[in-house]
């Protein structure tokens, strides 16, 4: 029977993604599961894979193309026995193209601007203004994407009477209020259009949501030696983005703290290899999971957003850990759902996939959202100590380190002891500097005496 392979919903607000590249060929025979292309949305780089097994008759799309949610991709002969329809059609179902409301959303999210009625004469009168004549009264605040300004009046690069552009050229730039100056001219003679300058405003709203000011020039690294220029990833972008919208909004704290993990490292040697025979190792990481959603649950801010608009915190029943994880494209955050209500061997098994789905670009963007709380544990790499940003919208992350042998004075001597350095980085706003040191000191404990999260 003939199938069709569409764009399945991938995440919450995410209606569209690219095509990066297409893994098949028509003719290719298939399997259930298979990559068939490679995809990129707003949240996450992922192959997305054939949900039927067959031979592929035609591909819908394009490498580069935008694909909605819903979106025929491919047309497959698929081997599935006519009774399987009625679970197809139910995820036809579940995966309908967007309402033309949330497709107009996204477009606005661009950062399209809208055209504005050319008018020559009154396009003439503002040029007068830009250059410097008197302005007219009744001036007006427009507020736009890349700020605000006051019309009418010009501001400190407003005029610039010798950048070749059409009034109403000029005029949209102070409207929207970009540098027209900083604008690449791209008709003749370098004659900056509209276009030119709507392009300027749109990449003045990505550096500034990567971090960077507006106003920001680099220097010609040129004049020191060679250079390479290299475009980001998606992955990069975001995390430029999402890290500078985290250090920008959230006010953090940072607190330090070892725990002797002597003992549970010798647990960890014994038990692993059990572990290892149902497909996964027995790690720190997996360790610090099943006690850090134990802490979650008896320090419930912790596991809490902050609604700054309403004045309220958002205290969840449920003990979502994301887990910080190191890939080849860069940090990825996926995560374990319910890790409050899963075995040592679960955590350790689901933390083996998930690190090896996302290093191996199988994890959709789904697996990446609704984290309360993170680890991230660099102590497989080494370090001291580090200090952690916390992934807006949750309030806290906690930080490992490589666990070392030192010296540790006890019972009167110097001892041996296997110590873990660890931070813990939280958001000032919902969390006291007390409960903060509350919180580390009891997950501290907690590796040192695992008998504690029975009490919990
Ligand atoms: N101290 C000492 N040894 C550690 C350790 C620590 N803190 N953490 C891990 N190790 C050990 C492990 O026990 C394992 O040892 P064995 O080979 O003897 O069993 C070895 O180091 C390798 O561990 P691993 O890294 O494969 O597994 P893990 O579960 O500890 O970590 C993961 C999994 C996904 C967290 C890790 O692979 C990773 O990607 N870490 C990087 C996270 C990151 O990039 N953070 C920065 C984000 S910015 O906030």
């Amino acid at each position: 029977m003939i199938k069709e392979i569409k764009l399945p919903e991938i995440a919450d607000n995410i209606t569209t993604a690219k095509v990066i590249d297409i893994l098949v060929s028509v003719g290719d025979r298939i399997e259930k599961d298979s990559a068939v292309l490679d995809m990129e949305s707003d949240k996450a780089a992922f192959e997305l894979p054939a949900d039927t097994a067959g031979i592929v008759k035609e591909i819908k799309v394009k490498k580069g193309e935008d694909a909605k949610v819903g979106q025929v991709l491919l047309i497959v002969e698929s081997e599935e026995q006519k009774e399987d329809k009625a679970p197809e059609k139910q995820q036809g179902a579940a995966a309908q193209p967007p309402s033309g409301e949330e497709t107009k959303t996204s477009e606005e999210q661009k950062g399209e601007f809208k055209e504005t009625p050319q008018d020559e004469a009154h396009a003439d009168t503002l040029e007068k203004e830009e250059t410097g004549k008197p302005e007219e009264p009744g001036k007006k605040e427009v507020t736009t994407d890349v700020g605000k300004v006051e019309q009418g009046k010009p501001g400190p690069f407003m005029g610039a009477p010798d950048v070749p552009a059409s009034p109403s050229v000029r005029r949209l730039a102070r409207e929207i209020g970009v540098d027209i100056r900083k604008a690449k001219g791209s008709g003749s003679h370098g004659r900056i259009s509209e276009e030119d300058v709507r392009a300027l405003a749109r990449k003045t709203i990505e550096s500034r949501t990567a971090g960077e000011s507006g106003d920001y020039q680099l220097p010609d690294f040129s004049v020191w030696g060679s250079v390479r220029r290299e475009k980001m990833d998606t992955v990069r972008k975001i995390t430029a983005g999402e890290m500078s919208a985290s250090w920008q909004s959230i006010p953090h704290v940072f607190q330090f703290d070892r725990s002797d993990v002597t003992q549970i490292e010798t647990f960890r040697k014994k038990y692993s290899p059990q572990v290892e025979k149902q497909g996964a190792k027995l790690t720190f990481t997996a360790i610090l999971l099943k006690i850090t959603a134990t802490a979650l649950k008896k320090f419930p801010v912790f596991n809490a957003s902050l609604d700054i608009e309403n004045e309220e915190i958002i205290y969840k029943d449920f003990i979502n850990i994301g887990v910080a994880v190191d890939t080849d494209r860069g940090l990825l955050v996926p995560v374990i759902r319910d890790a409050d209500k899963k075995s040592l061997v679960q955590l350790s098994l689901e933390l083996n996939d998930l690190a090896t789905k996302a290093r191996n670009k199988k994890l959709m963007p789904d697996a990446l959202q609704g984290g309360n709380f993170a680890i991230s544990n660099l102590g497989g790499i080494g370090g001291t100590n580090f200090t952690p940003i916390v992934y807006r919208p949750n309030v806290a992350i906690l930080g490992v380190s490589r666990a070392t042998m030192e010296p540790v004075f006890t019972e009167g001597e110097f001892k041996p002891r296997l110590m873990l350095p660890l931070s813990l980085s939280y958001d000032h706003r919902a969390i006291d500097g007390a409960a903060g040191a509350r919180f580390l000191r009891w997950v501290c404990e907690a590796l040192e005496t695992p008998f504690l999260l029975i009490f919990e």
